[in-house]
């Protein structure tokens, strides 16, 4: 009998390509990626990955081609496909923005009234411009926006946005965001039990890599009369281990810290007088 796979859908050659790959592979998962590839079935895992260009992947899902697939919430909200977003994947992450030439006298949205807009995200903009009952014109072209106001195609740009360089090397200022994007996983609506099965396997993995990419594991040396306080500083999963120095009247304390709350609570625990401070990348964390 066949064995049952899971048939994913990446990006082939792009921004989310190196991240989607990289994220299976911290997920235990083994495949060949060489250049080139369409399609390829993981050596320990039941799954099957196809490459696909982005704007593909929600209708390649929707229609169960792939039971799932790595994409931008920008591709799934303009494509518009009958598809679930189970998970957030925590890369790829930008915005998209409304940008005018740096000397526009713009005020607020009512600004864009009248205007010619250009853009690869009609079906998003359009949805943006009714919500906020402004009258402009879209003009949908296939890519480099963000030249279309200074070769005279357009007044204003829809565009992604990351860093912003973009922008400020075409002289361009950000006036709206219209939505936040980052890579999501997609699964189609009618996937079968097997499917189901790898899927719930799947997450549970993802789910490990992402918590511990969100997190550090710390260890650090307190004088005893300090340990209360310094675990209600670090809590960590369950709650901290604490174990005596061979140097009496000292402890080493060991726990798990958010990556965003590291520098606030080092600064605390300072403070109180911890000393030896390690902090470490966890691989995998399982709550
Ligand atoms: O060939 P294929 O169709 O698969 O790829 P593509 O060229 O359509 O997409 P790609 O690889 O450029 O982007 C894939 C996804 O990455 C997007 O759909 C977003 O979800 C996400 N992403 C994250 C971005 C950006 N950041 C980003 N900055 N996609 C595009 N950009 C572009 C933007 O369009 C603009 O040209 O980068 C420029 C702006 O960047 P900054 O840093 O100068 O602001
Ligand atoms: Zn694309």
């Amino acid at each position: 009998m066949k064995e049952e796979k899971l048939k994913i859908a990446l990006q082939k050659a792009g921004r989310l390509s190196e991240d989607s790959i990289g994220l299976l592979k911290k997920c235990g998962i083994s495949f060949n990626d060489g250049f080139g590839k369409l399609r390829t079935e993981a050596l320990n895992f039941p799954l099957e990955i196809f490459f696909l260009r982005d704007d593909d992947i929600p209708e390649y899902v929707a229609d169960g081609v792939a039971d799932a697939g790595i994409v931008g919430e920008n591709i799934v909200a303009e494509t518009c496909k009958q598809v679930n977003t189970v998970e957030k994947l925590g890369f790829g992450r930008c915005r998209l923005s409304i940008a005018v030439p740096k000397n526009f006298a713009y005020d607020s949205v009512e600004s864009l009234n009248g205007l010619r807009i250009a853009t690869t995200y009609p079906r998003i903009l359009s949805d943006f411009l009714r919500r906020n009952e402004v009258k402009a014109e879209i003009h949908v072209i296939s890519g480099s926006v963000e030249i279309a106001p200074s070769i005279g195609l357009a007044d204003a740009i829809c565009d992604l946005v990351s860093s912003g360089s973009t922008l400020l090397t075409n002289g361009l200022r950000e006036v709206e965001t219209v939505m936040y994007s980052e890579a999501v996983l997609i699964t189609q609506q009618n996937l079968g039990s097997a499917q189901k099965e790898i899927l719930e396997k799947l997450l549970f993995r993802i789910r490990a890599v992402k918590a511990a990419s969100e997190n550090k594991y710390i260890l650090l040396n307190v004088p005893n009369d300090k340990i209360e306080r310094v675990c209600q500083l670090i809590p960590g999963m369950k709650s901290p281990t604490i174990m005596p120095l061979a140097e009496s009247g000292w402890s080493s304390i060991h726990s798990v810290i958010h990556k965003d709350d590291f520098w606030e609570v080092v600064e605390k625990l300072k403070q109180e007088g911890a000393q030896g401070i390690l902090v470490i990348s966890i691989d995998q964390m399982i709550r």
